[in-house]
């Protein structure tokens, strides 16, 4: 049999439905990984991806994959040493504390919206990340005065837009 030009662009479009289905069906049972990383000489330190979009009940598992340092991942929220809430409403704050290398922390998240979060020791460095979950509603924290607080100028430059993680998933550093 013959296939017109339009029977097979139609199974083409069959196909990229299926697979793009599939895909998104492995994206949201996995858990998304974020390393922490550094230079050997301590220069430079980063989390990667720093910006992620997940779904809504998404495991994130942070792990220290730089040999020669410690870090944190720690939500922006008053319930760590009161810094300004960058993080939903009624979503749980939360803090590792210190990870030595190959030590991993994880979280689950169930709260719709943007997530900023830093470690502790390197947040001067600009050691931050973005999680957005699900889709950022309107009244999300990102809109709220005094969001930006005592961030130092080396984060707030760091995170990415909300934009870009909505439209390109992913963002990678380092
Ligand atoms: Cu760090």
């Amino acid at each position: 049999m013959m296939l017109t030009r339009r029977q097979v662009l139609g199974g083409g479009g069959g196909l990229v439905a299926a697979l793009s289905l599939s895909s998104q069906v492995a994206w949201a049972d996995d858990v998304v990984e974020i390393r922490m990383q550094g230079r050997d000489d301590g220069s430079q330190v980063w989390f990667d991806p720093i910006g992620i979009l997940i779904k809504p009940g998404q495991t994130v598992r942070w792990t220290n994959l730089n040999s020669g340092n410690s870090h944190t991942t720690t939500a922006y929220s008053p319930a760590n040493s009161d810094r300004p809430r960058r993080i939903p409403k009624t979503a749980r704050p939360w803090d590792s504390g210190y990870l030595l290398p190959n030590e991993s922390f994880s979280v689950t998240l169930t709260e719709q919206g943007t997530y900023d979060y830093y470690c502790v020791p390197h947040e001067h460095a600009g050691m931050v990340g973005r999680i957005i979950v699900g889709a950022p509603e309107a009244h999300d924290w990102s809109e709220m005065v005094g969001a930006d607080g005592d961030l130092p100028e080396a984060a707030l430059r760091a995170f990415p837009n909300v934009e870009d993680i909505m439209t390109q998933g992913i963002i990678r550093r380092g």
